[in-house]
């Protein structure tokens, strides 16, 4: 049985990847971080199945401890500070997890076993003020926040250890993936809650920022077979996953109301607050060496990916006892 571990596993990527690894007969080790109170909804499901250890992307010693203790194969890095907004606000904070965690990291399976194969969760805002349209692996990066500028270096970084120590080291450049586990103060979750809630009469208003926004959006249950396919080649490369599609924040919102048959124009109210010190524009990502090295395809298009959250968010809070669906339930096709 292969060993992987898995940081971030409390997170949205982190809950999929975990039913993923499990369901191909992995023992999954879930690195959580030590809170206050317990944040295991998304893996509520599947806790029984997972080994949770505590670690922490800031403390070394905790990193070297869970490699020496469960000898995996394969370390999947998902931990990080991943929400733009808070980046600005916290610069150093998110340089720590998300730029130094990687380096953390790396140096324990340097130190520890050199023959871990190592996934870094790259991302399309190193794209940021695009130079090329769709992006692919050969586009220079131009970040725009810090959250950016940290992922770069996540990404450099991962490059380096491959050359430097002959690690095998991917890092996928995952364009915006989105699901029903998806943090609420992301703008697609926070339309569909709000959608939700306002055709059970439970809101009237929803505040965004910028409508103009483009991303190229997919469901996070592909991406993470994505992620695995990149750990399973006969030698570590960089990839795109992206859908090739791109849409702006407004025509999310159209699509999201328009499927609750509500006039968005009723509803929504532009808020300079959610704008940020510097945007992204537009990002379209062109992942053809994907699909030719890996086999990786996205099964959710846009339209589908609205649907599934909205319905997912009606659900829930119709019956707010329920936990997360499994990933076959939500999109049973796949
Ligand atoms: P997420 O839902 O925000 O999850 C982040 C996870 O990291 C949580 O489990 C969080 O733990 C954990 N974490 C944060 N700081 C930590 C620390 N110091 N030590 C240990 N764990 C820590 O993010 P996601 O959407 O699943 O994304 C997964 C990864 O992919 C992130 O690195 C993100 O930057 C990257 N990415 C995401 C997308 C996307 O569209 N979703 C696209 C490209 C790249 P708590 O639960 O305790 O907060
Ligand atoms: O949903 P978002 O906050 O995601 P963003 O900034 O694209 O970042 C996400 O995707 C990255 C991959 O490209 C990940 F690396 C990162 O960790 C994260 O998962 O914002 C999307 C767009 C932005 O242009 C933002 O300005 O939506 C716009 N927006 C408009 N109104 C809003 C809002 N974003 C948020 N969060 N809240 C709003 O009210």
């Amino acid at each position: 049985m292969p060993t992987a571990l898995v940081t971030g596993v409390t997170g949205q990527d982190g809950s999929y990847l975990a039913e993923f690894l499990l369901s191909r007969g992995y023992q999954v080790i879930g690195m959580v971080r030590r809170t206050s109170t317990i944040n295991f909804d998304r893996i509520r499901h599947i806790q029984d199945q997972i080994e949770i250890v505590q670690g922490d992307l800031l403390d070394q010693m905790s990193l070297i401890a869970i490699l020496q203790e469960y000898h995996p194969q394969e370390v999947y890095n998902l931990a990080a500070q991943s929400f733009v907004p808070t980046s600005f606000t916290q610069p150093v904070l998110t340089g720590e997890f998300t730029a130094l965690g990687v380096t953390r990291m790396l140096e324990a399976i340097r130190i520890v076993d050199p023959t871990i194969r190592f996934y870094q969760a790259s991302s399309s805002e190193m794209f940021g003020k695009v130079v090329e349209v769709p992006q692919r692996e050969t586009t220079p990066f131009y970040p725009r926040s810090p959250y950016g500028v940290a992922k770069v270096y996540g990404h450099w970084l991962t490059v380096n250890y491959r050359e430097s120590y002959n690690i095998y080291g991917c890092s996928g450049i995952l364009f915006n993936h989105e699901s029903p586990r998806r943090g609420l103060e992301f703008v697609t979750h926070k339309i569909t809650h709000a959608v939700a809630r306002i055709k059970m009469g439970l809101a009237d208003e929803l505040r965004l920022g910028n409508l103009q926004a483009q991303r190229d959006w997919g469901y996070a249950g592909d991406y993470v077979r994505a992620m695995w396919l990149m750990l399973q080649q006969d030698a570590p490369e960089d990839y795109v996953i992206a859908t090739g599609e791109t849409h702006s924040v407004q025509e999310f919102v159209e699509e999201a109301f328009g499927y609750q048959d509500l006039d968005w124009q009723e509803y929504v109210v532009q808020d300079p607050k959610f704008y940020r010190p510097a945007e992204v524009d537009l990002l379209v990502g062109d992942a053809s060496k994907a699909g030719r090295e890996l086999g990786w395809e996205p099964t959710v298009d846009f339209r589908g990916l609205v649907r599934l959250m909205v319905d997912a968010d009606l659900r829930t809070l119709q019956d707010p006892s329920q936990g997360y669906p499994s990933a076959a339930e939500e999109v049973p096709q796949r």
